[in-house]
């Protein structure tokens, strides 16, 4: 099943979910445990220090210590920990999404270093590794960051904070689960493909994944058969890569080795070198930036070595995009209504 046709379920059974909400209602107003507030519950413990994620100027090698985690599987890392201000929300409705970053010595960390032109980098994806989004908060005067968000289905969504903290020499990404009411239909990933459709531009990807080395993915953008030779620079790179791992939604974030400087040109390549921490299959999320819009492209890896070689006629023969909810970096607020630089 190919997501297009999961959300055209989900639509489906959101109309048999309407039939019978009053029925429910019904039921549960004579209930008080089902009508009582859930209570707030602490996220995941702490875990042991993950490979860096995030590395200004240059793209994630990870440290070689085999027993280190990835990044993202822990809310509290070093001393650090991540605290929503709530971890409920509704569906389909514009909420504000609030958090600090606890310091080590309990207060809201104010102080940053910048990476990708950022104090801080939010991810937030839904469990089965649909509706990505990549976006920017704004941090307030007492260290609270917010920004406006809108989940758009239920289900558990994790939240990623991708950051560095000026008082310490090294990016780290915390995450949480957030809880989401409404109706959660989950999304198979897509088959692995070499190619992929976003916003009427093609992407290719060529590469061998490896797992527990440095695998080195090409990305080639065209656009109505034409390869895009006029990429922008996006937050001081031609392309940002996030890889979550299915199954823990571990996380690695790289960046292209090469150059962005502002005005500069980039594609129709962009290319990165990863370290996949281990096999399995991964969510890859492309950021890139033409004619003043960010798009981001999807795709499904199994890290096994093995070549991933796209077809040599993709852009007039690609398939008709099979899509996550929501994941048109176009359409994310963050991207739209926060400033780019601080
Ligand atoms: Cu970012």
């Amino acid at each position: 099943m190919t997501r297009a046709v999961a959300l055209r379920l989900a639509a489906f059974a959101g109309a048999l979910l309407l039939a019978f909400a009053g029925a429910f209602a019904l039921g549960s107003a004579a209930d008080p445990i089902a009508a009582a507030d859930p209570a707030p519950h602490a996220g995941t413990p702490g875990m042991t220090d993950g490979m860096a994620g995030d590395e200004p100027g240059g793209h994630a090698t990870g440290h070689s210590d085999p027993g280190a985690q990835p990044p993202g599987l822990a809310v509290s890392q070093d001393g650090y920990t991540l605290l929503p201000a709530t971890t409920f929300f509704p569906s389909g409705q514009q909420q504000t999404l609030k958090f600090t970053i606890q310091g080590p010595d309990g207060k809201p960390v104010t102080q940053y270093t910048k990476t990708h032109e950022k104090d801080l980098h939010l991810i937030v994806v839904r469990r089965d590794l649909s509706g990505f989004h990549h976006v920017h908060p704004t941090r307030d005067a007492s260290g609270a960051w917010s920004i406006p968000f809108t989940f758009t289905a239920g289900g558990t969504w994790r939240v990623f904070t991708d950051f560095q903290p000026a008082a310490l020499g090294k990016t780290l990404t915390l995450g949480t689960d957030v809880n989401v009411s409404g109706l959660y239909v989950p999304v198979p990933l897509n088959e692995p493909s070499a190619v992929t459709s976003v916003d009427g531009y093609d992407v290719t990807l060529a590469g061998n994944p490896n797992a527990g080395k440095e695998s080195e993915l090409t990305f080639s953008i065209s656009k109505g058969g034409q390869p895009v030779i006029d990429l922008q620079p996006y937050l001081g790179a031609f392309g940002h890569l996030v890889s979550l791992r299915s199954g823990d939604l571990a996380y690695l974030h790289n960046h292209p080795a090469q150059l962005a400087t502002p005005g500069s040109k980039g594609g129709p390549k962009i290319q990165f070198g990863t370290t996949f921490p281990t096999g399995g299959t991964y969510s890859l999320f492309l950021d890139f930036q033409h004619a003043g819009k960010v798009h981001t492209a999807e795709f499904t890896v199994n890290a096994t070595g093995n070549a991933i070689v796209p077809p040599a006629t993709t852009a007039a023969t690609t398939a008709s995009p099979t899509r996550a909810p929501s994941s048109t970096a176009s359409e994310t607020p963050g991207h739209e209504s926060t400033p780019h630089g601080h």
